[in-house]
């Protein structure tokens, strides 16, 4: 299945990188990384396509977003299945994730129609003055394996519309995702006709490489997703040389879950928010604070859900938990929950699963941890299925604790009490990017601005007026007198 699979993307296996699937550490092609040399060819043609594309109309660069998103729509079953092949995420994850990005597609085409600017009082007679909102440059987007396609769509789907052109450095354990969907694009541009070449293009390699890209000043923009010590060495590396970067790191998102919560909902919605992807988003619900006139019905409701989840081969359609993306990531919880069990913590779950039959394959017990308190490993994100649960007795006490972590992507409340609901959504109620109201934490729509505060990095990408982000404002002031009045009333007699 992989060799058609990778046939109908037009993928040659040649190079000397193995790219493995985590489902059970077969090797599923091989590819080459670039060098630093073809990684500053393709950035100077990058500067090349970005010349000739921001002067193309913005409707018209819709189109061939549109033209993109047909390509999507047409090989949604071949790409999902590749995610799942590379990714390791159950097929219905994989179909969503390109769904996504055929959402996002569908964005940026009316949005290239709306790339409006503002047009602003003058103090001065016979003048006017207005904002207009203009191409930045190349982008670059650096992407993790989590969301090996979505998450470069949001960004290059605005961007291409906005008349930059796009630099992709996926992770390097997911090149072939983002081979595939390069061949696709290429289809797009090919039915367009007229883009210039390299408006698009990928560069494979490890960390070196996004070095490269942070350090080029040719480059304005460098939108980057992973973790929150990631973002720490990139973000000075950008800022050092004035370029922007977009950030989008570390979540520790919560749930609080409130007496009057419709309990069977919120069952759902922690388990799907909890295991999905093996717990393995940004989004992923990793602390919950239960009421205590309903935790001791809550909790073993969703141990019993838990001990029942189908975990396995994510190509098998029954499949619910999939596997981890690798070895390390399982260590990584190892040690987080023997950190959480010296720290009080009482474990269900946790451990490796169907070792028998994939011994390559890091597949998972996804884990209920009860807590006496929200410790220091509960404080920290750790990229697995371990959901750290804690008793509250007092709305303003869970909220707090929600608050008091060091990152602030998601979050959301489960209760029918309007007050609670509005507290969590007012001022000085979530501190998080994203905040919901009987909602689980994660599966955002493309419509809003998707991001967060504190450890994650600040930076907006996908819907509401995250496009500005990719575009250069410009203060335009024109003089339609006969007279040269200056700003702020001041005579200067020449
Ligand atoms: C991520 O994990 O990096 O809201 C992105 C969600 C998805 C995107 C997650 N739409 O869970």
């Amino acid at each position: 299945m992989t060799n058609d699979i990778l046939a109908h993307f037009g993928i040659k296996s040649s190079g000397d990188v193995i790219a493995r699937s985590p489902i059970d550490g077969a090797e599923l092609a091989r590819v080459s990384y670039d060098s630093a040399a073809s990684v500053e060819k393709k950035i100077a043609a990058s500067a090349e396509a970005f010349k000739a594309w921001r002067d193309v109309p913005a409707p018209r660069r819709g189109e061939l977003v549109r033209l993109f998103g047909e390509e999507l729509r047409a090989n949604k079953e071949q790409l999902g299945k590749l995610v799942t092949l590379e990714a390791g995420k159950i097929v219905q994850e994989g179909l969503g994730e390109v769904q996504e990005m055929i959402d996002i597609c569908d964005f940026a085409v009316g949005l290239s129609r709306q790339l409006y600017g503002l047009t602003i009082a003058s103090e001065r007679p016979g003048h006017r003055m207005m904002e207009t909102w203009h191409p930045a440059g190349p982008v670059a987007v650096i992407s993790a394996f989590n969301f090996p396609v979505a998450v470069w769509a949001w960004n290059a789907a605005l961007a291409i519309v906005c008349g930059d052109s796009v630099i992709w450095k996926p992770s390097e354990k997911t090149p072939l995702t983002a081979l595939a969907t390069q061949a696709l694009f290429a289809r797009a541009v090919k039915k367009f006709g007229s883009a210039p070449a390299n408006l698009s293009q990928v560069v494979l390699g490890l960390r070196d490489v996004g070095e490269l890209l942070a350090k080029d000043a040719r480059i304005p923009v460098v939108s980057a997703t992973g973790s929150t010590r990631m973002g720490r060495e990139l973000a000075p590396v950008v800022a050092a040389r004035f370029g922007k970067s977009i950030l989008e790191l570390g979540g520790n998102n919560a749930m609080i879950v409130a007496p009057s919560a419709k309990l069977d909902l919120a069952q759902r919605a922690i388990t799907f928010a909890a295991v999905g992807t093996a717990g393995q988003r940004c989004t992923t619900l990793r602390r919950l604070f239960v009421h205590e006139s309903v935790y001791d019905k809550l909790v073993p409701a969703l141990k019993k859900i838990y001990a029942g989840l189908p975990i396995g081969n994510p190509l098998d359609a029954k499949t619910l938990v999939g596997p981890l993306i690798d070895e390390a990531a399982f260590e990584g919880m190892e040690r987080a929950l023997a950190s959480a069990r010296d720290e009080g913590g009482k474990i269900a779950g946790g451990g490796r699963a169907l070792e028998d039959k994939f011994a390559n394959g890091y597949y998972v017990h996804p884990a209920i941890v009860e807590m006496p308190e929200q410790s220091k490993t509960v404080c920290h994100e750790t990229f697995a299925p371990i959901l750290y649960v804690m008793k509250y007795s007092n709305f303003e006490d869970a909220l707090a604790k929600h608050n008091a972590v060091p990152q602030g992507l998601s979050s959301c409340v489960f209760t029918a009490d309007m007050q609670e609901a509005e507290r969590f959504i007012a001022a000085s109620g979530s501190d998080c990017g994203i905040a919901n109201v009987n909602i689980g934490p994660s599966g955002a729509e493309i419509g809003g601005a998707f991001g967060g505060e504190k450890e994650t990095g600040g930076g907006r990408e996908s819907g509401s007026d995250a496009w500005k982000a990719y575009m250069r404002r410009q203060t335009a002031t024109i003089n339609y007198s006969d007279a040269l009045p200056l700003a702020q009333g001041i005579e200067f007699a020449v």
